[in-house]
């Protein structure tokens, strides 16, 4: 049993003090009771055959080869390649429901979904090269849908968004074989390499690793945000508000989570329909409130504006609240705690992916065709959970935040006078006002006191005139600390105050949920395409950073970046520690041979002064440095600059 580390978030803290220790235990007490294995932290385990499991290592009498002779950095690197092979999958099979759910639409056969956003199917139908000429937008949606199918099964080739990238980065990637010819292909041969006995040479498996992490990146993750656009409508910048207060203590809450928006989008829709809400009226309650958890609060936020009720460690606290009539979950990130913790409630858990059952949970699968019946299931299911609600404390603790940033909207939003272009952007990098542009990204960790070293690195950043772009629950947790309003530009340095003044954003956007760091890509190829910054991503002053990453996701986003260019820094741990060559191949030996590496911070402070000091070196390289002392941190500064 180790001390138990309490999130910074005030709401989540309140709930905390009032759940009881002979409760169901959350995610924050189990992870006091469970040390992590100090083995495989450093990703120095091998269970991948029946004459081990081996537990290898560098150090004083530590084997340092398997049974089968396998060594530390073979081991380490296959244990690496299985998360980013996972992570892969995980993104790349949220793409196929939506392509599948697109042809749905298209066939007549989805109850709920329609195409709402023609301008960027034909885009698409255009960039993809398909019949231009084609009005009718079903027939146009079939077309694209069909193509976009290929990809996953394609076996030879490349994978068309791979031709977003610039030239200089897609001719770096043939002359190294790794762009993806298909995404189920390119994951398959990672799995088969990381069987026993295959590819025993870590940096060769490596580049496997890498044309995988491509394959979701330029791939899966990039199709389910552009397909999830022509379905839902494309985002643009709105309000909305954050954490746990916005569950309603008078109203039917309703609460969805997981990555998937096809159903939580029908489930939105008919929370809003008057006649529904007459039946929770008649309920006792004052209607129906829809909040999102995690990513699918993300998506929802993107398109509808949807009140997030919080991140990956809010999931089990939001039903401690007692306010949660069903919570409604697809795949990714859902903790199985969760049916324990509904169980001591009027909750009802319901999971609606054919892919993820939870023993305890109401299993009610969803498919485009019976989309609409299924939500008015599960709405009715609430209304009448409502009735049967016990004691009920929610915690009174909500921000507002701006969201819905895209490479498009950008554009838009800092286009200046002109509008539409990312010329403003790139001359505010050249004339330092912007340094430069950091990606922070993935989970929150209760390894650490959760939220807390997101805070400290994207205000470090700012300070520095860095601009923020954020996802998935480093979003969420980046807008519970007010840093996603237009009024925290006055928390930015001088530079990136007057351009966020100027053009009312706040110094964080928030990108969206976790496939929508495929947008990140897109910007930063505007960027590129813009001139004035180099001809290749790996000359921009960008960096991304997962501070309190979790999932395996976080593993293949930020092997995609680094190999489109972009060096990306973790904190927490690090998976590959347990082999010191191996580790400096995901280092230096990426840096040279992709112009990006890997490293790890563990702390705020050297997480923020390495992005800083990353950013200088390219904007140096690029002739633009001027130089400038470093805002450093110190507690009492932190204090002050509470929003
Ligand atoms: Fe051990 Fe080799 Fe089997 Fe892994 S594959 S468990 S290292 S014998
Ligand atoms: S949901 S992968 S906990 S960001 Fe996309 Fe949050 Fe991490 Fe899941």
């Amino acid at each position: 049993m180790t001390e138990r580390k309490d999130p910074i978030c005030r709401a989540s803290m309140e709930i905390l003090g009032r759940v009881t220790e002979d409760g169901p235990g959350n995610v924050f007490s189990r992870a006091a009771q469970m040390k992590p294995c100090p083995i495989g932290v450093g990703g120095n385990c091998c269970r991948l055959c029946n004459m081990g499991p081996c537990r290898i290592g560098e150090g004083k009498g530590q084997s340092s080869t398997g049974v089968c002779g396998e060594t530390t950095e073979t081991i380490v690197a296959r244990n690496f390649a299985r998360m980013v092979a996972a992570g892969t999958a995980a993104h790349s099979d949220h793409a196929r429901e939506v392509v599948q759910a697109l042809l749905a639409t298209a066939r007549g056969q989805a109850s709920g979904l329609t195409i709402r956003d023609v301008a960027r199917l034909r885009s698409l139908a255009l960039e993809l090269g398909l019949n231009k000429d084609e009005k009718d937008p079903l027939k146009l949606a079939e077309l694209v849908g069909q193509c976009l199918l290929a990809e996953f099964g394609r076996q030879d080739g490349e994978i068309r968004f791979a031709g977003r990238a610039p030239e200089r980065r897609q001719a770096l990637w043939r002359t190294l074989g790794v762009i993806p010819r298909g995404i189920d292909r390119e994951v398959v041969e990672l799995l088969h390499r990381t069987h026993m006995g295959v590819d025993q040479d870590a940096a060769h498996l490596t580049r496997q690793s890498t044309r995988t992490a491509l394959a979701d990146g330029w791939g899966g993750s990039m199709i389910a945000s552009q397909v999830q656009d022509v379905l839902f409508g494309a985002p643009h910048p709105v309000r909305s508000k954050v954490n746990l207060g916005v569950l309603s203590e008078d109203r039917v809450n309703v609460v969805i989570h997981g990555h998937e928006p096809l159903m939580p989008e029908v489930l939105v829709a008919l929370a809003c329909d008057p006649a529904w809400n007459e039946k929770a009226k008649a309920a006792g309650a004052q209607g129906i409130n829809v909040v999102g958890i995690c990513c699918t609060a993300n998506e929802l936020l993107m398109r509808r504006g949807l009140p997030v009720a919080g991140s990956f460690l809010q999931q089990e606290l939001a039903i401690s609240t007692g306010a949660v009539e069903v919570m409604v979950v697809d795949v990714q990130c859902v903790m199985q705690g969760l049916a324990g913790v509904a169980a001591c409630h009027h909750t009802t858990l319901v999971t609606t992916s054919e892919k993820a059952h939870i023993p305890g949970a109401l299993h009610r699968p969803f498919t485009p065709e019976n989309a609409v019946s299924r939500a008015e299931e599960i709405v009715a299911l609430a209304i009448e959970n409502f009735k049967r609600r016990g004691e009920v404390y929610i915690p009174p603790h909500t921000l507002d935040l701006v969201a819905r940033f895209t490479h498009e909207s950008v554009r838009y939003t800092l286009g200046g006078t002109y509008r539409g272009s990312y010329r403003p952007l790139v001359d505010n990098i050249v004339n330092g006002r912007i340094k430069g542009i950091c990606a922070v990204v993935g989970c929150t960790n209760p390894r650490l006191r959760a939220g807390e070293m997101h805070a400290q690195v994207v205000r470090e950043l700012i300070a520095n005139d860095v601009l923020v772009l954020s996802t998935g629950c480093a979003a969420i947790n980046c807008a519970k600390e007010g840093l996603m309003v237009p009024e925290a530009a006055s928390l930015a340095g001088p530079g990136l105050r007057e351009v966020c003044e100027a053009v009312g954003i706040p110094p964080v956007l928030h990108f969206g949920s976790c496939v929508d760091n495929s947008r990140l890509l897109e910007a930063v190829c505007a960027l590129v395409r813009e001139g004035g910054l180099g001809d290749d991503l790996s000359e921009l002053p960008v960096v991304g950073c997962a501070p309190e990453w979790v999932s395996e996701k976080v593993i293949a986003i930020g092997h995609y970046f680094v190999a489109s260019g972009i060096p990306v820094g973790l904190g927490v741990s690090f998976p590959t520690l347990g082999s010191t060559g191996f580790t400096e191949h995901l280092g230096r030996g990426m840096e040279e041979e992709l112009g990006a590496g890997w490293f790890y911070e563990p702390t705020a402070a050297g997480m923020a002064g390495r992005i800083i000091g990353i950013i200088s070196q390219r904007r140096q390289r690029l002739g633009i440095e001027k130089g400038r002392e470093r805002v450093l941190f110190d507690m009492e500064m932190r204090r002050k600059l509470d929003v």
